[in-house]
């Protein structure tokens, strides 16, 4: 756990740097703890991830403060950079404005907010993607800008190609939000192929750092991002994901043999769980404070 403003530094870092940046999805403090074991630099907490593993779909039905309080508790399990997926911001720019000033007081280093009204749906689900008017969408970047630190990130989302459009209007978004106070652009598609995400990179000509979320387009290699000069590719979902598999596979064995006898070794053991959530702090701690016996 840094401070919001060191760990707002370390994400601008990440995403301006000529290095090809990963960050990996959160979607609480375990998912969190095992990202960033696994040797991540930066978190995406994910509005799909946390919608789901509460319950709900993604298409704003988790409140914002319930988002608040898992980005809370992502920050709190470690000590990389997150950053927020915002949606569209909950509202106008007043709502987009409060729910920044909350996670940044919660320690998120960064927040994004998709151009689309409220409520959203997810990027990938049905045709109904209504864009936000582009001066009315800037204003919630410009408001969020004047209400959070000099050193938060806000990365602005551009859905045009998401809700039909081509090139050429994500080109006049990306302009007009980079010009609102935006630190990046994070261009979106849903085509299996990386083409108008690789089109939008030549043309935009890093104006800003361009962030990508290959959950599509996940054959295409890694290298030709680098090649592209792409700042940050997003992993936006797959712990969520393969919890959903885990969980499957293990309840239907469980189901099945009416016994957990033959699953013991293919569950994590207690004692990764204990040293993940560093139980020996609280050993330690206990010696420290208790009164002895
Ligand atoms: C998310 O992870 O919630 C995202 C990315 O916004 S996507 O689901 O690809 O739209
Ligand atoms: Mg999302």
């Amino acid at each position: 756990v840094s401070s919001p403003t060191i760990s707002s530094a370390i994400l601008r870092e990440l995403i301006l740097s000529s290095d090809l940046t990963f960050l990996m999805e959160a979607h609480d403090g375990l998912s969190a703890a095992i990202a960033e074991r696994a040797g991540f630099k930066g978190l995406w907490a994910s509005g799909l991830s946390i919608s789901s593993v509460l319950g709900y779909r993604d298409a704003s039905e988790a409140s914002w403060t319930q988002i608040v309080d898992i980005v809370e508790r992502i920050v709190d399990a470690t000590s990389i950079p997150v950053l927020v997926d915002g949606d569209s911001g909950f509202g106008n720019f007043n709502n987009a404005r409060i729910v920044a000033r909350k996670l940044e007081q919660r320690g998120a280093a960064g927040l994004c907010l998709e151009d689309k009204q409220f409520p959203k749906t997810n990027s990938f689900v049905g045709d109904r993607h209504a864009l936000a008017d582009i001066d009315e969408f800037s204003g919630r970047l410009k408001a969020v800008k004047d209400t959070t630190g000099p050193g938060f990130v806000l990365v602005a989302r551009i859905e045009a190609m998401i809700a039909g459009h081509g090139i050429d209007e994500a080109i006049v978004r990306a302009d007009a939000y980079a010009e609102a106070g935006a630190d990046a652009i994070l261009i979106h598609s849903r085509k299996p192929v990386a083409d108008e995400i690789l089109a939008f990179a030549k043309e935009w000509n890093n104006k800003l750092p361009v962030v990508i979320v290959p959950t599509k387009y996940y054959k295409t290699p890694v290298s030709a991002y680098r090649d592209a000069r792409i700042s940050t590719v997003i992993w936006a979902n797959h712990t969520m994901r393969a919890a959903i598999a885990g969980m499957r596979h293990i309840c239907g064995r469980i189901h099945a043999e009416q016994s957990v006898a033959a699953i013991e070794d293919e569950v994590a053991g207690l004692d990764e769980l204990f040293r993940l959530m560093a139980y020996d702090e609280l050993a330690k701690a206990e010696e420290q404070y208790l009164p002895k016996q």
